[in-house]
């Protein structure tokens, strides 16, 4: 399903007149208004093909209908998401649920869509039908040599899949680990993922990049091979400048301080870059901003605060991605959200008054360090967010458009009761 610019154009009418009593409001408070809003059109934020379907638990998947059962119509929502927010310009493909048929025409409908590929994504971590090696104990720190070449193997062909749609990154989260004490010998489970991820490494095209991802437990509730920042920064310096660390905000224990790592890895050089969501709990896949909007506002300040002490592209420079799915929102109406929080949390990072905060800081003054960030974290900045939409010709308000739209009920209609595949 395509959107028809002139019924954004008539929706923008239509909220036009409020948008801009806002607008001014905000801009008559603030100074660098134009140069915020310009970073807000450049900054995109990669969508994963699996969040386009409803989510499950480990107890049921109560899938909604209209979901997007080929490659294709995941393209489809994604590019249609695009089109209201225009913040959305990326697919992140998971291999095998998304091996595309024919390569030229998924590209054709991407540069249709105005879809970029993301980082392409491998899975070791379940079993598909007719595969010779089970992943039961793990991939590449498998104690069977002929595992872990299985393993390899498979990452070696999502770089293929990605070379061929013109991704630059791979993505390789392992749930290799133990579920009990003395199940596994963690030196040798360490060195032979080492060993498989220096093989998927060798054979990386040189302008790509490897992206290590960490989590601290599920499936794997004793231990994670790659269980932490430590741990993930290890492989990636092990393995040489094409490697780098991928937070997901779900991935941690509860109340690391994520804002903190963020800042250290980015000095590093070895930050990859973001799976956002966000979590009460665990790795809850909730809906970007909606439990803890002040730590998401608190990375993306560590975030600009280093990115721009070391002159990066804010957009360019790191990967941005949504990683979440959930089982009781409408797939896209959560990504409409999810997008939104991410855009106002950059934001507002952006108008963080840099110096006052450094000067705060030199000088201990932690009560106008608190007051700097709060003030700027309780500033309704959404007006220069929905600015930069309408000036990329995207929807004022993505939400009430897809509602009123009722863009649900059009795709249930096309597609029927299809169920998106996935988790
Ligand atoms: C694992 O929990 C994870 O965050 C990884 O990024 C996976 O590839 C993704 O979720 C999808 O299951
Ligand atoms: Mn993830």
């Amino acid at each position: 399903m395509r959107i028809n610019k002139a019924t954004i154009d008539q929706h923008n009418e239509a909220h036009l007149k409020t948008h801009q009593q806002k607008l001014a409001y905000i801009s008559g408070q603030l100074s660098e208004v134009e140069a915020v809003i310009q970073k807000l059109m450049d900054f995109n934020v990669a969508i994963p093909s699996w969040a386009l379907g409803t989510g499950g638990t480990r107890f049921a998947r109560f899938s909604g209908a209209g979901e997007p059962a080929t490659l294709q119509d995941k393209m489809e929502d994604v590019g249609l998401l695009h089109a209201l927010n225009k913040s959305s310009g990326a697919i992140s493909l998971h291999i095998p649920w998304d091996i595309p048929d024919d390569y030229k025409s998924i590209q054709k409908l991407a540069a249709d869509l105005d879809l970029k590929f993301d980082a392409v994504n491998s899975n070791t971590f379940q079993d598909q039908k007719g595969q010779l090696q089970s992943y039961k104990f793990g991939s590449l720190q498998h104690t069977n040599k002929a595992v872990r070449q299985q393993a390899i193997q498979h990452n070696i062909e999502v770089i293929q899949h990605g070379t061929a749609l013109g991704s630059k990154a791979l993505t390789v989260w392992l749930s290799d680990g133990s579920c009990f004490p003395g199940q596994l010998n963690f030196r040798k489970a360490f060195q032979n993922t080492l060993e498989g991820l220096q093989e998927i490494y060798a054979a990386l095209p040189s302008d790509w990049k490897i992206f290590i991802e960490y989590k601290a437990f599920e499936p794997n509730f004793y231990s994670t091979t790659v269980g932490d920042w430590g741990q993930s920064l290890l492989y990636a310096n092990k393995l040489g400048p094409q490697a780098f660390t991928l937070v997901d905000l779900g991935h941690h224990l509860p109340n690391a301080n994520i804002e903190q790592i963020v800042a250290l890895l980015l000095m590093e050089k070895k930050l990859a870059g973001f799976h956002f969501n966000d979590s009460k709990y665990g790795d809850d896949d909730l809906t970007v901003g909606s439990i803890k909007p002040y730590q998401l506002f608190l990375i993306f300040n560590e975030l600009v605060e280093g990115m721009d002490a070391r002159g990066m592209n804010h957009a360019k420079d790191l990967g941005w991605m949504i990683d979440a799915s959930h089982n009781v929102k409408d797939p896209l109406e959560d990504l409409i959200q999810s997008v939104e929080a991410i855009m106002i949390s950059y934001a507002q990072a952006l108008l963080v008054d840099r110096n006052k905060l450094n000067e705060a800081q030199e000088n201990n003054d932690v009560v106008a360090a608190q007051e700097i960030l709060q003030n700027r974290f309780r500033t309704d900045i959404r007006a220069l967010v929905a600015e930069a939409r309408l000036r990329s010709n995207g929807a004022l308000d993505p939400l009430s458009f897809y509602r009123t739209q009722q863009i649900r009920s059009q795709l249930i209609k096309q597609r029927g009761n299809t169920i998106a595949t996935g988790l």
